[in-house]
C-alpha cells in the first residue's frame, strides 16, 4: 500500500509524509485531529489538515520555543503555556527544577487525551508531574484574569487560521505582555519568513510597542513548510541573558549555545523587512 498524508496550508506548496497507519481520526467542537504513525518521522499529530508536531522533529520546535525565553528569565517560577495541549512544551518547561508551576491552557481537551495516548513515548506523561496544572478554556479569558502573574509565557499554538487567528492579533501580544511578571519573557509560534513576512512584521511592531527587546529568531524543522518556523521573543529582558544561564537537567537534542546565539542571526531579505 502506497499512502500518503499531503498537507496543503499553502495554496501554491504541499508537502507529504508517506504514511503506514492511521491511529486517531477524530472531530472534535474545535477541530478534526489526526495522529497517524508515518514511515520515517514516527506518530505526527495533524490539525485541521496542518501536520503540529513529529516524533522525529519536534524537538527544534518545543526545545528552541520553551528554553530561550526559560533561560533568560534564569530561574522561572511560574510559567504558562498557551495552546501546547500535545505536552512537548510542557515536557521541557518541568525540566526546570525553578519551576513551581506550569499551566497549560487548552482549548480542546481531546488534544491533550489524544497526545498523552500517542506521543507517550517522545513526551513521557509531562501531566503526571504535581507542578502541572492543565485549564481547558479559551487563552483570551485567562491572559485577561492574571495581570503580572507569570514568568515565562509560550505561545505553542496552531497557525492563524479561524479560532487560532486571534492568538496572532495586537490585542492578544498586549495580554500576554501584562500577564508577564517584571523581569519575565514571552514567545510565540511565528510562523515563517518566506511565506509570512507581512504577519511577522506587524507582530514584531506590536511586541516593539510593548517592551524593550523584542527578536525574531528560527528553527529548522524539515516537516513544516519551508523546512522551519521561527518564534518571536518577547520581553524587557535581552534574549542574549540567556547564553550565561545553566541548561536544565535532562538532555537536549536541538538547542545548544551555538544554535542558541546562530537561531537570532536572520538571511538578509528578511533582517532588512525586519528590522530596518
Ligand atoms: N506543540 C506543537 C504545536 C505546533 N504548533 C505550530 C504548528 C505550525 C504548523 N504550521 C507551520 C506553518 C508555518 N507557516
Amino acid at each position: 500500500m502506497d499512502n500518503w498524508f499531503t498537507e496543503e496550508l499553502h495554496p501554491y506548496y504541499r508537502k507529504s509524509l508517506r504514511v503506514k497507519r492511521f491511529l486517531a481520526d477524530e472531530q472534535t467542537q474545535y477541530q478534526h485531529i489526526q495522529i497517524v504513525e508515518t514511515e520515517f518521522f514516527g506518530n505526527a499529530l495533524i490539525l485541521d489538515g496542518v501536520i503540529q508536531l513529529t516524533e522525529r522533529d519536534n524537538m527544534g520546535y518545543h526545545e528552541m520555543l520553551v528554553h530561550v525565553p526559560m533561560l533568560a528569565v534564569g530561574k522561572p517560577g511560574r510559567v504558562l503555556i498557551v495552546g501546547g495541549g500535545d505536552g512537548g512544551s510542557l515536557q521541557q518547561a518541568l525540566r526546570y527544577p525553578s519551576v513551581e508551576e506550569a499551566v497549560v491552557c487548552e482549548l480542546d481537551q481531546r488534544v491533550v487525551d489524544l497526545s498523552r495516548q500517542h506521543f507517550a513515548a517522545s513526551f513521557g506523561d509531562p501531566w503526571a508531574d504535581p507542578r502541572a496544572r492543565l485549564i481547558v478554556r479559551d487563552a483570551f479569558d485567562f491572559l485577561e484574569e492574571n495581570p503580572g502573574q507569570f514568568d515565562v509565557i509560550i505561545s505553542d499554538t496552531t497557525d492563524p487560521i479561524g479560532m487560532a487567528e486571534r492568538l496572532f492579533s495586537d490585542k492578544f501580544y498586549k495580554l500576554m505582555v501584562r500577564a508577564l511578571s517584571p523581569g519575565g519573557a514571552a514567545s510565540t509560534q511565528c510562523e515563517q519568513p518566506f511565506f509570512d513576512t507581512e504577519l511577522i512584521k506587524k507582530i514584531y511592531k506590536s511586541a516593539k510597542k510593548l517592551t524593550k527587546h523584542p527578536a525574531y529568531y528560527y528553527a529548522n524543522i524539515p516537516t513544516y513548510p519551508g523546512g522551519g518556523i521561527g518564534f518571536m521573543y518577547v520581553s524587557n529582558t535581552p534574549w542574549a541573558k540567556g547564553l550565561k544561564s545553566k541548561y536544565p537537567p535532562g538532555k537536549n537534542k536541538y538547542i545548544n549555545p551555538e544554535v542558541h546565539k546562530a537561531a537570532f542571526a536572520l538571511p538578509e531579505f528578511f533582517r532588512k523587512e525586519l528590522y530596518g
